[in-house]
């Protein structure tokens, strides 16, 4: 079959830091190329979408799939299926990814007979039986179809079978992060072993957590050609001696990359030795989620560090040279004070301090246990920028102090000050074609503007997202509200049968 994957555009607020290969979609290509299908992949955060009609014309797709990682990508993807109905009436349209899958039921109702089919899962390890059987694929693991959900999808078995599909993006000279610029992206790990309340990516997964082999990562990474790549784990090197190995793999191969990675704090107070040795192999950034300033609210999410581990993490990876940007999550309950006391930190740390708002996404407890408090149901406003839930602050004056917060940013990483200090930087780039840092530089005052945020909320919504069934809160021992909705029930893979291997702490 003729196949086109498709990836849809940018979120607008992350575009400004970055812009990422799409991996996901990627491992997909390539379990269809080995079934022999003829495989096209269009990027959409990198080309405009008169691409698509141009390919529809050109490549005649049978069957078209779209990537749907990011719930609030749900209404461009509909509207993009719905285009390709149009245009292709027999061709087979499916759609998978991270969102996809926790609200597959009421993708396919939107869509209205536009899509066929949405496969929950890890996507390598459904699409070429679900493409076989085409038209027979009612009851099918991990799809979702009109006639219902079948059995819960397989997971991959070994992750080092499939190579993503590199040859087939185009324009892989605009991906970058910050300064790594152009940046490819690489996985060592998939899954994460812990449980946090507002995080979807542990049910995704049913909890589980599996490693490549160090080889095959050091043969990966010597067939990119990017000198920069990002490390798309949740949280890397949770084991100490797979961080080593692929270290030592990677050393015996002699590769030169630089490297920016996520982790957790208390990972990296733990593990220090690991990281010490890919800050020298490389490790140039990492992305911390410090969540919050306060322990009872750790606690609340679940997250099983302290604050205290949070801030030795900052003096590890000061002491190591590394980079950090640190997420805090804003919540909606936020008073001014509180806003006051984030942005008094954020401007005292040298680290980059992003603020973004807790946000309930299906697959997560926190959907649940917000059941019924939603101030909206548009998926557009579900991007971790707007606040979806209400505000105890007047919207308009939360959305003012939480881009007087973000701009601290600003004023610390961006604008003409930070480019003359990184001049010799941009001048390499610039002399290899490569703009996409400079770009940044002067993007945020464009993009971060309260206004605006705040006009979101007025558009009108043609796709609403179904409301999260309401659960029981039922008291424990301590006088704690305990959810009845467990992460198992939440689960798109089934979750392993063995508990997870990694060191939890909490
Ligand atoms: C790396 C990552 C990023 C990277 C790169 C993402 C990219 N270019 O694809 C960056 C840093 C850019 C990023 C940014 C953001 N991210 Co992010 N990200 C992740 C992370 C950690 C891993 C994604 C990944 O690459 N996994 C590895 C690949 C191999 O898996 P995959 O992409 O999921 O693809 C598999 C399946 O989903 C499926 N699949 C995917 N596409 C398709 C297509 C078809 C047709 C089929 C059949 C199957 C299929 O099969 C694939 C192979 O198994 C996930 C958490 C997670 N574990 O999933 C969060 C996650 C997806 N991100 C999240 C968020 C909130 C964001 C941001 C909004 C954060 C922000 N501060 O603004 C931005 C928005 C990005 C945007 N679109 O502009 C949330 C999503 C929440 C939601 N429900 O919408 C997640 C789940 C994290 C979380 N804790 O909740 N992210
Ligand atoms: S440690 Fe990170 S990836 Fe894992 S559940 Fe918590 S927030 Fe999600």
């Amino acid at each position: 079959m003729r196949v086109l994957l498709i990836h849809p555009g940018p979120l607008f607020y992350s575009e400004v830091y970055l812009r990422l290969e799409p991996l996901g979609v990627e491992y997909v290509a390539t379990a269809l190329e080995n079934a022999g299908h003829e495989v096209r992949l269009l990027d959409l955060q990198v080309f405009g979408s008169g691409a698509l009609d141009r390919l529809l014309g050109s490549f005649e797709p049978n069957a078209v799939g779209f990537s749907l990682n990011y719930l609030a990508n749900v209404p461009e993807v509909l509207d993009l299926a719905k285009r390709v109905r149009a245009r292709l009436r027999e061709c087979f349209v499916f759609v998978g990814g991270h969102s996809a899958s926790f609200v597959a039921p009421e993708l396919v109702e939107h869509g209205a007979g536009a899509i066929d089919c949405v496969v929950q899962g890890e996507g390598e390890a459904s699409v070429v039986r679900l493409l076989d059987a085409w038209p027979r694929i009612d009851g099918l693991p991990g799809a979702v179809t009109t006639a219902g959900t079948g059995p819960r999808p397989e997971l991959v078995v070994r992750l080092d079978d499939l190579p993503p599909a590199r040859h087939l993006t185009r324009r892989r000279r605009r991906y970058f992060i910050g300064e790594l610029d152009p940046c490819a992206s690489i996985e060592f790990t998939r899954g994460c072993p812990w449980d946090c309340t507002f995080c979807s990516a542990w049910t995704f997964y049913g909890r589980s957590y599996r490693k490549r082999e160090p080889e095959a990562i050091a043969a990966e990474l010597r067939s990119i050609r990017e000198p920069n790549v990002f490390i798309v784990d949740d949280v890397a090197f949770v084991h100490p001696e797979h961080g080593m190995a692929i270290a030592d793999a990677v050393e015996r191969t002699g590769i030169r990359k630089r490297y920016y990675l996520e982790t957790r704090c208390d990972v990296l107070v733990r593990n220090e030795e690991v990281f010490r040795r890919w800050a020298r192999l490389g490790l140039a950034y990492m992305f911390l989620g410090f969540e919050s300033l306060d322990a009872e609210q750790l606690q609340l999410f679940r997250k099983r560090v302290t604050p205290n581990q949070n801030f030795a993490a900052l003096e590890v990876a000061r002491r190591l040279g590394i980079d950090v940007a640190i997420n805090l999550i804003t919540d909606p309950a936020w008073t001014e004070e509180q806003f006051d006391r984030a942005i008094a930190w954020a401007t005292e740390v040298p680290e980059i301090v992003h603020l973004t708002v807790a946000t309930p996404y299906p697959g997560t407890e926190l959907f649940h246990s917000a059941a019924g408090e939603l101030a909206t149901l548009d998926y557009r406003l579900f991007d971790i920028q707007h606040a979806v839930l209400p505000t105890r602050l007047p919207l308009r004056r939360f959305y003012e102090k939480l881009v007087e917060s973000q701009a601290i940013i600003n004023r610390k990483f961006m604008g003409w000050r930070t480019a003359v200090a990184v001049a010799n930087i941009l001048a390499g780039q610039v002399l290899r074609g490569q703009t996409n840092f400079l770009r940044m530089l002067f993007k945020f005052s464009r993009v971060y503007d309260a206004r605006r945020q705040f006009a979101d909320h007025e558009r009108p919504v043609v796709y609403e997202m179904r409301p999260p069934r309401p659960v029981q809160v039922v008291a424990n021992g301590n006088g704690l509200a305990q959810l009845t909705v467990r992460g198992d029930d939440l689960a798109i893979h089934q979750p392993p049968r063995r508990r997870p291997t990694a060191p939890i702490q909490g």
